[in-house]
């Protein structure tokens, strides 16, 4: 079989002194921490679109780096894109893959053709997961870039929209489970709307969540027992999208009674857009029983739009993991690397690097959070600072004891009340004492 990547043999650890451009400084997939592998804790995913389809276009330009592998026959070349995509992740020793219907074979002039097209490749992608021990964490349907799609999918004005979509689901769905997959992702490509002068805001709601629950019922007849992620994004490319972050998707899915099963797949990049840090996210999701899975990438301060880049932000990674750890970890989530390479990072080494600046990356931030866990001073401080509501009045507020007279009477007798310090500052330094070491 051709090698799709020559030149880059398999990626080792080499410890935090190694120069080597491909090798890992901090990930040590079988190294044991907090009583579980590097690997386990991260479950580090390859995002098909990205990796194997996306050439690095953009408004101004074309592609830099040519993805057809060896072929303009587009199914020749989707078989071929299977083995380079298996080629890459034994390389760089990555289990796990997410990927769009599209992604994996090009679409067809039917939904028939299409779905043929899928039965194909999806074969060949359980061959090729055998072979190599690879995993398919979530898979997902694309709703958002054929022009059929343009007013949305399950938001869609028109009901033959509509119902496409729930054929492409059924069929990702299929997918999702012939391979093994976990989850299944619901992002509102074009969920959403650009003016209110030609929407229906109320029915487009309501049909979103019948989407979510025809999914749900046929997910679960086939025999899909993973969960079902919903990934908020505020903007882009819709104005104005209904899954716009953690909070409004948690109010969504329970009012709509869709929250039994699903639970939030958290981009980072998303977080920025919608004016959260990602940990804001996380802690969201953690403390409300919605932490899933999640999209590892970062954004850019200086632009206000999707960039996706690899996760390189060492502050970022530590958060993160804390939260993932204080999770108790994934269950049928993991760290999906939705992010591309730099249109200018234009070779397929810089694939390779970009991944390992990506895993070294989270490598280090669970290093880190672990260390901080252990430390112990940010707990015991949140532990100290919400003391009042284990004990005396607060706990009598806690248990449902008092009403607000009873709570009256006592803010009367009591005087004025001094504040503690929050001690931001010093616990920033904390943080970074334990990052240096
Ligand atoms: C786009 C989203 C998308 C989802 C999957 O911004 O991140 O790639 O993760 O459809
Ligand atoms: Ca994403
Ligand atoms: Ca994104």
């Amino acid at each position: 079989m051709a090698e799709f990547y020559p030149g880059v043999s398999k990626i080792k650890y080499e410890g935090s002194k190694s120069k080597n451009p491909l090798a890992y400084k901090y990930y040590n997939a079988d190294e044991v921490i907090a009583g579980k592998k590097m690997s386990e804790h991260m479950k580090f995913a390859m995002s098909y679109w990205h990796t194997m389809v996306a050439e690095g276009s953009d408004m101004f330009g074309v592609g830099t780096l040519k993805k057809d592998y060896g072929s303009s026959d587009p199914m020749e070349s989707a078989r071929n894109k299977a083995y380079a995509a298996f080629e890459l992740m034994d390389k760089l020793g990555i289990e796990y893959y997410c990927f769009h219907d599209r992604d994996i074979a090009p679409e067809g002039a039917s939904l028939a053709e299409s779905n043929a097209r899928l039965d194909e490749i999806s074969d060949l992608l359980l061959e090729l997961n055998k072979k190599y021990d690879k995993k398919v964490l979530w898979g997902t349907a694309n709703l958002f870039s054929n022009p059929r799609f343009a007013h949305g999918a399950g938001t869609a004005p028109n009901a033959d929209v509509f119902a496409f979509a729930a054929g492409q689901i059924k069929k990702a769905l299929d997918l999702t489970v012939k391979l093994g997959g976990t989850g299944y992702v619901f992002w509102g490509g074009r969920e959403g709307y650009e003016t209110l002068l030609n929407t229906n805001m109320g029915l487009e709601l309501d049909n979103l969540a019948r989407l979510m629950h025809l999914a749900v019922d046929y997910g679960r007849s086939i025999g899909f027992k993973g969960d079902f992620f919903v990934e908020p994004k505020p903007k882009e490319p819709t104005k104005h999208q209904y899954d716009f972050d953690s909070a409004t998707v948690i109010g969504f899915l329970r009012h709509y009674g869709l929250d039994k099963d699903f639970k939030l797949n958290i981009e980072a990049n998303h977080a920025t857009l919608a004016g959260h840090t990602f940990a804001h996210e996380l802690r969201l999701a953690r403390d409300t029983g919605f932490f899933g899975s999640i999209d590892a990438n970062q954004g850019d301060m200086l632009l206000g739009w999707d960039t996706d880049q690899f996760p390189t932000n060492i502050y970022d990674a530590v958060y993160c993991m804390y939260e993932v750890l204080k999770a108790g970890g994934f269950t049928n989530g993991g760290l999906n690397f939705d992010a591309k390479a730099r249109r200018a990072s234009n070779t397929r080494e810089d694939i390779f690097m970009s991944y390992i600046a990506g895993m070294d990356t989270f490598a280090l931030g669970l290093r880190i959070a672990q260390k901080l866990i252990e430390d112990g001073r940010l707990d015991t401080f949140v532990e100290e600072r919400y003391a009042s509501w284990t004990k005396g009045i607060g706990k009598d507020i806690v248990d449902g004891k008092l009403d607000m007279k009873a709570l009256s009477d006592y803010a009367v007798k009591m005087g004025d009340v001094e504040v503690d310090s929050g001690r931001q500052e010093y616990l920033e330094s904390i943080v970074n004492s334990v990052i240096a070491g």
